[in-house]
């Protein structure tokens, strides 16, 4: 007799930068965790030791222009990676997937933020993953202001943190309209509320898949 282990389930969590993915991705892993899961914590670009390297190049390159065509490909490569090598073998062994940044990212940067039709990002999409789509998408928002000041707090901006606001703003509006078009994945969290107010709804979110799962 062969038994199968029930594949894991997939979270993503997206937003504008300086919207807490990092903090609020802490108390999502330890609620899964404590609830008897196994989970693989990644993120986008990155995860494998080939993706992290595809970062450095996109987020601290030198002076060569990077056109919106050749960031997207960089995107989809390092997501290929570590779809193939992490997420998918994950997921087959039953573990918990937590994704910082996901497709979701690219659509809202590459295509709301750059321009490049929705199209191109949607057909890599289709090429890279299939019909690999998180479970559960968790939209950290708040107006690009807030982001950026809590973000203004850190280090030195890398590449893309050194765009204007307009870009972000643009940014924040697509990721608005993924979530009105795809209300059953996404959920939209208001982020200018207090941390723990935040995180609470997150634990809420991941406690509600846990019971899902269990049925
Ligand atoms: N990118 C892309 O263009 N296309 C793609 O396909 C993908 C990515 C996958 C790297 O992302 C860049 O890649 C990103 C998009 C692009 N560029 N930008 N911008 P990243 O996720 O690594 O970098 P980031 O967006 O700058 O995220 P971050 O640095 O990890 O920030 P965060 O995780 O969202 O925030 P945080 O570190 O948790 O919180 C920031 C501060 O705010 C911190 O002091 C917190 O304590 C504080 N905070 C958080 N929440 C609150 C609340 N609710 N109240 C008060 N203070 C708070």
């Amino acid at each position: 007799m062969t038994s199968t282990v029930e594949r894991g389930r997939f979270i993503s969590v997206e937003g504008i930068e300086g919207v807490g993915k990092s903090s609020n991705i802490e108390v999502l892993v330890t609620h899964i965790e404590n609830a008897g899961y196994e989970v693989l914590t990644t993120r986008e670009p990155g995860g494998t030791p080939l993706a992290e390297d595809i970062r450095q190049l996109l987020m601290h390159r030198g002076d060569e222009p990077i056109s919106g065509v050749a960031e997207l490909l960089l995107m989809f490569a390092a997501r290929s990676l570590n779809v193939n090598n992490n997420i998918r073998p994950a997921l087959q062994a039953g573990k918990w997937v937590i994704c910082d940044r996901f497709t979701d990212s690219s659509r809202a940067y590459q295509s709301g933020g750059r321009g490049l039709p929705m199209d191109m990002v949607n057909q890599l999409a289709d090429w890279v993953h299939a019909d690999l789509w998180p479970d559960l998408t968790i939209l950290l928002d708040a107006p690009v202001e807030v982001g950026m000041a809590r973000a203004g707090n850190r280090s030195e901006p890398d590449r893309i943190e050194r765009e204007e606001h307009e870009f972000f703003a643009r940014v924040r509006e697509s990721y608005l309209q993924q979530a009105v078009a795809e209300p059953d994945r996404f959920v939209v969290l208001d982020t200018t509320r207090p941390l723990a107010a935040v995180q609470a709804d997150v634990v809420a979110l991941a406690q509600h898949l846990i019971e899902d799962n269990q049925h």
